[in-house]
């Protein structure tokens, strides 16, 4: 098992549409289990391939208290959503920054689990939360994308600053 670096807003990799999974095999079962590692690690409640610079559609989450209930899904649809609750979400690619997002409060879910067999679920609150979160990250969005622009802008701005800050000087800088 390994961590992976997880890509940081603006970054236009997390703009790419995820490619669906045609077979799960041994090398989807390892970034499963890497994805786990580095969203424990992290540590968050979900993880989109996309984050890991992995454009295939695959989420690890986990929203228990004791970190024991790992929800792999692969392919994930959104087959219903009902009714509509705002909830501050973070997110590993938008780290430090927490805002409110009004979403569908309960949804009916299909995705192949680790082995491709096919299930359906119901969820709400956190749970239906971040499904949403996740499958929109396969999608190529953000959950900065549901704020208003200057709000978006507010926040790549000071990231960028952030990621200025945090490279090294570049060869031949005099300090
Ligand atoms: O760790 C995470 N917490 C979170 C909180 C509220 C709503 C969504 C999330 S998902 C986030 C991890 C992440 O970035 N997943 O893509
Ligand atoms: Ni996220």
């Amino acid at each position: 098992m390994a961590t992976l670096d997880i890509l940081h807003f603006p970054d236009p990799r997390l703009r790419n549409k995820a490619k669906p999974v045609t077979q799960v095999d041994d090398r989807v079962r390892r970034l499963i289990d890497d994805m786990f590692e580095t969203m424990y690690q992290a540590p968050g409640i979900g993880l989109a391939a996309i984050q890991v610079n992995t454009s295939l559609r695959v989420v690890t989450i986990d929203i228990s208290e004791e970190k024991d209930q790992p929800l792999a899904l692969v392919n994930p649809e959104i087959l219903e959503r009902d009714g509509v609750e705002e909830m501050s979400e973070g997110c590993l690619s938008v780290p430090g920054i927490y805002e409110k997002v009004k979403r569908a409060d309960h949804i009916r879910f299909r995705a192949l689990d680790r082995n491709g067999e096919p299930f359906e679920q119901e969820a709400e609150g956190l749970l239906a939360v971040c499904v949403q979160h996740e499958i929109d990250h396969l999608d190529g969005k953000l959950f900065v994308d549901h704020l208003s622009s200057l709000k978006r802008q507010r926040i790549r701005k000071k990231l960028e600053k952030e990621a200025r800050q945090a490279a090294p000087a570049p060869a031949g800088t005099v300090i």
